[in-house]
C-alpha cells in the first residue's frame, strides 16, 4: 500500500491565526478490552489516563549492548553525516538525531519487530501498526540542546498528515536517564486535550525545527495553564527503560550539559488505519525518512 488516502475532515486545527484547543475526539487505547499482549488491562488503564507508561526493564543489559554499539557505529560513521538523515547540533555541529534507524540499520529494525516493542504498540492502537518514523536522539554530554514542548501529533497532522490520535511512541534509553542529563518530560493528563497552534508552517519548516522548534510551539499562558493543572513528570532509568507516550501529550526536554550522554531510541508506530493523507496544515509532506508515506505493517 503506497498511495496515500484522499484528505479527510480536519478533526484539529492547527497553524491558524490564533491558538485553539479542541478536547480530544480520538480514544487513547484503541484495542478491546482483553486483547492479548505484552501490557497488562491495568497498565493500559494507566496509559489511558496518563498518556504514558513506563517499562523499567524492556531490554537487558545485554540487548542495551548491542544497540549501543549499533548508535556509536551510526554517530562515527564519516558517511552518516552527509546523510540528509542526521541533523547536526547548531553550535557543536555534533550528530543530534539520525532518522529513519530501521531502515539504515538491520539491529535497529530487529528491535523495532520484537514482541515487546511492536506487541506493545498493537495493543494501545487497536489495528496492525506500521512504523511512522523513528530516530536516535543523541544527545551527547557538554551542550546537547534540549526539545521544547510540543505534541508530536501537533506537527504529524498539520506537516505529515495524520488525521486521527492513533498514533503512539516509545522511546527506550540506551544510555542512563538521570535527572539531570536532559531526560523527557511530559505533562500527565495532557493528551485529552488538543492545543491547535498559531502561525502558518514557514516553507521547508523541517529543516530548521529538527534542530530548533519554532511553529507548533504552544503558548507561554497556555504552557503554564497546562503545567499548573497537570503537573510535570520527568522520566529516569537505566538503559533498557522505556516510555511509552500518547502522540498528543505535552513533552520536551531539557539540554544536556553533564558529562553523560541521554541517548534514546525513538520509535513512532502508526494504525494501518491512520495512514498519512496530505498534510492539514503544510504545503507538503515533509520527507519520508522523518514522516513515512509507505504504510506496511510491521509483522
Ligand atoms: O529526545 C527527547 O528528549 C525528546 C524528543 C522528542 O520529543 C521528539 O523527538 O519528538
Ligand atoms: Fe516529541
Amino acid at each position: 500500500m503506497t498511495i496515500a488516502p484522499e484528505r479527510t475532515a480536519d478533526l484539529y486545527p492547527t497553524r491558524g491565526t490564533s491558538e485553539v484547543i479542541t478536547p480530544r475526539k480520538d480514544p487513547v487505547v484503541w484495542s478491546q478490552p482483553g486483547t492479548a499482549g505484552p501490557f497488562r488491562p491495568s497498565e493500559l488503564s494507566d496509559f489511558e489516563r496518563d498518556g504514558f507508561f513506563a517499562i523499567g526493564e524492556l531490554l537487558t543489559a545485554e540487548e542495551v549492548a548491542v544497540y549501543r554499539t549499533e548508535l556509536d557505529r551510526l554517530v562515527g560513521d564519516p558517511a552518516m553525516r552527509a546523510n540528509p538523515r542526521s541533523i547536526v547540533e547548531p553550535k557543536s555541529q555534533s550528530i543530534r538525531s539520525v532518522f529513519e534507524v530501521h531502515k539504515i540499520s538491520e539491529v535497529f529494525a530487529r528491535l523495532v519487530s520484537d514482541p515487546r516493542v511492536v506487541g506493545r504498540a498493537r495493543q494501545i492502537l487497536g489495528s496492525d501498526v506500521y512504523v511512522h518514523q523513528s530516530r536516535i536522539n543523541v544527545k551527547p554530554g557538554f551542550g546537547a540542546s534540549g526539545f521544547y514542548w510540543h505534541s508530536d501529533f501537533e506537527t504529524w497532522h498539520a506537516e505529515d498528515g495524520l488525521p486521527n490520535m492513533r498514533t503512539v511512541s516509545v522511546s527506550i534509553a540506551l544510555t542512563e536517564n538521570f535527572d539531570t542529563n536532559g531526560g523527557l518530560m511530559i505533562m500527565p493528563g495532557s493528551h485529552r486535550h488538543f492545543v491547535g497552534c498559531e502561525g502558518e508552517t514557514p516553507k521547508d519548516n523541517y529543516k530548521r525545527s529538527l534542530q530548533m522548534q519554532d511553529a507548533g510551539i504552544p503558548s507561554d499562558q497556555v504552557l503554564t495553564d497546562m503545567a499548573d493543572e497537570h503537573g510535570i513528570r520527568l522520566f529516569t532509568g537505566r538503559a533498557g527503560s522505556a516510555t511509552w507516550f500518547d502522540c498528543n501529550a505535552m513533552h520536551g526536554s531539557g539540554d544536556n550539559i553533564t558529562p553523560y550522554p541521554r541517548s534514546n531510541v525513538f520509535i513512532v508506530f502508526n494504525s494501518v488505519e491512520n495512514a498519512a493523507v496530505d498534510p492539514f496544515a503544510a504545503p507538503v509532506p515533509r520527507p519520508d525518512y522523518i514522516g513515512a508515506r509507505e504504510f506496511t505493517p510491521v509483522r
